[in-house]
């Protein structure tokens, strides 16, 4: 049995920028379809997301081989109440049966596809969906080991150790209109996103600030918070070990 689903799914963004507002942080789940279980495995893995506190259910993932992502987006959404947000890594990851499509553009990059090539391949059909789009910048950030992010992308992140890069990318992604941030230091990146990184673009834009890339554990998500980040992601860390009591361990 599905369950009824919220109407406040409709307004995903209204509803970040709400809890921006109201200080009241949150953290997403990311589940990559490639790593995900199915059957009933997959059933209690989304239960137990459900009950953590998590406020959101992202999927997606910049390299897929094998994962279906549209059953996993149906699952989740008959499974949970939570909203489901598609973190497409390209258009055929788009699918109008989540709650709200990030309409990334990788603007630390330099990569025309990704900056609106791909874009243009997925508008005619994301226009006839009845899907809520956030026009969201992503910006790679780190300086760790090569990130599958940054090699599938052939990007060169931001250095973690010039926010004022981060800031000004930030600044003109506002100024195009997009209308979320998402500093990500890449699935599995060695070095989470530094908080002098958040906190310098956290002054610069209002927007919502979605942080991730190598957090492992409340005190990684209660620093993001403190340095701004209204959304936390919690990917590759609950992809080995399906277990949040893990998370309090530092
Ligand atoms: C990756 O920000 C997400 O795009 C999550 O990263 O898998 O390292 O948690 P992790």
């Amino acid at each position: 049995m599905g369950h009824t689903r919220s109407k406040m799914n409709k307004n995903w963004l209204a509803n970040l920028q709400a809890s921006m507002r109201n200080g009241e942080k949150r953290f997403a789940v990311l589940l990559d379809p490639d790593k995900t279980p199915n059957g009933i495995e997959l059933h209690n893995w989304l239960k137990e997301i459900e009950q953590s506190g998590a406020s959101d259910i992202l999927i997606g993932g910049s390299h897929l081989s094998s994962g279906n992502t549209e059953d996993l987006v149906k699952a989740a959404q008959k499974q949970t109440r939570l909203p489901v947000v598609l973190f497409p890594g390209s258009p055929e990851q788009v699918t109008e049966h989540a709650d709200v499509l990030l309409f990334l553009s990788l603007v630390s990059g330099r990569n025309a596809d990704l900056l609106i090539g791909r874009h243009v391949e997925a508008a005619p059909l994301i226009m006839k969906m009845d899907i809520e789009t956030v026009a969201t910048a992503y910006l790679l950030v780190g300086d760790g080991p090569l990130t599958t992010a940054a090699y599938i992308t052939q990007t060169l992140p931001i250095p973690s150790a010039k926010p004022e890069l981060a800031v000004a990318t930030a600044s003109a992604a506002v100024l195009l209109g997009m209308q979320a941030v998402y500093l990500d230091a890449g699935s599995g990146a060695g070095n989470s996103i530094p908080p002098e990184v958040v906190s310098a673009v956290r002054k610069a834009v209002d927007v919502p600030i979605i942080v991730g890339g190598g957090i492992l554990n409340y005190e990684g998500i209660e620093k993001a918070w403190e340095a701004g980040a209204d959304l936390v992601i919690l990917g590759t860390v609950l992809e080995k070990v399906r277990d949040f009591s893990q998370l309090s361990i530092s």
